[in-house]
């Protein structure tokens, strides 16, 4: 049995993205939420099969579009990763937008403006278009909060680090520079793969996050090393660890409102403040703080992020159930 998917392959910032715009299974479900549980219980395959070797890498990132489940909007959007089904991605929305507009796959009702349902909530995108392409496109992200503070942790190679847990669609846990973390320039990609996953266990074995208005989503899922900027005109830098080995090669979408968050807690980010966050390439998103609100009781800001995406070529991948490797394997 050999199973087609259409991809059109690219990269956000450096980081990949394969919006499958063909094979994607019908998925039951009245929010992209519900949609996202089904696909996991019945066609993690494909993920798997998509993201990682041979057909993928581990910092293999996608997704697919779905028609909305509400009237009004545009859009539905289920994401691939290696580290599983994402709630949301920043990174991952910039491209899939860019790739859907470009390939006609997207006809928003408004031109310029698409109304998009995520697994994490609804989010609103503002897009530029010229001669085809898509110059720029900017989201309003699910609401974004601080979910823990001061988590105090012993890292072997680190020693002690005070962690906080900040939200912005995944769950992160950010590192500031402290102690033996004196900054990204210090840390070659190696120490960061080797530390993110200690430091992640370290903060698991202490405390779950768990979303205030969507149970489903939870769990610490992401490491952000956070540091100073290295280019002129940007804010900060910062490296995100996902999955089990990926360094993003983006700033990071879901990263970027998280720390925005968290800055906007200690009083240094502000309504209308923007943050342009460098990666750990130095590729760049621009941050603004859009607004604040409230997720249940919980104090929280609407982050929006800001980048652009570049189409690679088009890529048509079989899934054979007679290749030992249909499913896809991680070494
Ligand atoms: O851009 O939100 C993002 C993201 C999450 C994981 C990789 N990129």
């Amino acid at each position: 049995m050999r199973h087609t998917f259409f991809c059109i392959d690219g990269h956000t910032a450096g980081n990949p993205v394969r919006l499958v715009a063909g094979g994607a299974p019908l998925l039951k479900g009245a929010t992209m939420s519900e949609r996202r549980q089904d696909f996991l219980s019945r066609f993690d395959w494909i993920r798997t099969g998509l993201c990682f070797e041979p057909r993928g890498h581990d910092m293999m990132s996608g997704g697919f579009l779905y028609p909305p489940c509400k009237p009004g909007n545009d859009v539905g959007i289920l994401f691939i990763e290696t580290s599983g089904c994402l709630p949301m991605c920043g990174h991952g929305t910039i491209g899939i937008i860019t790739f859907g507009l470009e390939h006609g796959l997207i006809e928003p009702a408004e031109p310029g403006r698409i109304r998009a349902e995520v697994p994490a909530g609804e989010i609103d995108i503002a897009y530029t278009m010229e001669n085809g392409r898509v110059t720029s496109v900017r989201i309003k992200n699910v609401p974004a909060y601080v979910a823990a503070k001061g988590i105090e942790i012993d890292v072997e190679g680190l020693g002690p680090l005070t962690i906080d847990v900040s939200y912005g669609g995944n769950y992160y846990a950010i590192v500031e520079p402290q102690g033996a973390y004196t900054g990204l320039d210090d840390l070659t990609a190696s120490q960061i793969l080797t530390l993110s996953p200690l430091v992640r266990e370290a903060v698991r074995a202490k405390f779950t996050p768990v979303h205030p208005l969507d149970p489903t989503i939870q769990g610490l899922s992401h490491v952000l090393w956070a540091d100073k900027p290295k280019g002129e005109g940007a804010d900060a830098r910062n490296a995100v660890f996902y999955g089990d080995k990926a360094i993003d090669r983006s700033p990071c979408g879901t990263g970027t409102s998280a720390r925005m968050a968290h800055l906007a807690d200690k009083g240094l980010l502000g309504v209308g403040d923007s943050f342009v966050h460098e990666s750990y390439i130095l590729s760049r998103f621009t941050g603004r703080v859009e607004e604040k609100t409230m997720l249940g009781d919980v104090p929280a800001i609407i982050p929006s992020i800001e980048g652009t995406a570049y189409n690679t070529g088009l890529n048509t991948v079989w899934i054979d159930s007679d290749d030992p490797f249909w499913k896809g394997f991680q070494v």
